[in-house]
């Protein structure tokens, strides 16, 4: 996919509003539009990667400046102590629907193992 088809390129970019609680030169952590929990954050790279995986190879540092993100939206959403998940959805059979990397931080609700 080309980045101007891509939806969270064009909340990257302003085109399509997004409610952001974290910026950085590299990435943008905003709340997701159907929350699975009380706190469900996105964290995204502003540079366009399909999947985690395609991040890890092209960029690990931009991976790890992601997630380190999400660690700090945690904090900033005061769910760091009592306990939060960071997921990548990685492909279509993990439930990957927008193919523009992504971390979800989910916290605020006791949180079930295995997923679904
Ligand atoms: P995934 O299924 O892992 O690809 O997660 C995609 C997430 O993106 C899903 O939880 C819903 C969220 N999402 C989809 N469209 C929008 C949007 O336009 N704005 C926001 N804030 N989130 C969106």
């Amino acid at each position: 996919m080309s980045t101007s088809d891509c939806l969270f390129c064009k909340i990257v970019s302003g085109e399509i509003p997004a409610e952001v609680v974290r910026e950085t030169d590299t990435t943008v952590a905003f709340r997701d539009i159907n929350p699975q929990a009380p706190t469900h954050v996105l964290v995204i790279p502003r540079e366009h990667h399909p999947t985690a995986a395609a991040l890890a190879s092209a960029d690990a540092g931009l991976l790890a400046a992601v997630l380190g993100e999400a660690h700090r939206v945690a904090v900033d959403e005061g769910v760091a102590d009592t306990g939060y998940r960071v997921v990548f959805n990685t492909g279509a059979q993990a439930g990957q629907t927008v193919f523009h990397v992504h971390a979800h931080v989910l916290g605020g609700r006791g949180l079930n193992w295995p997923p679904g």
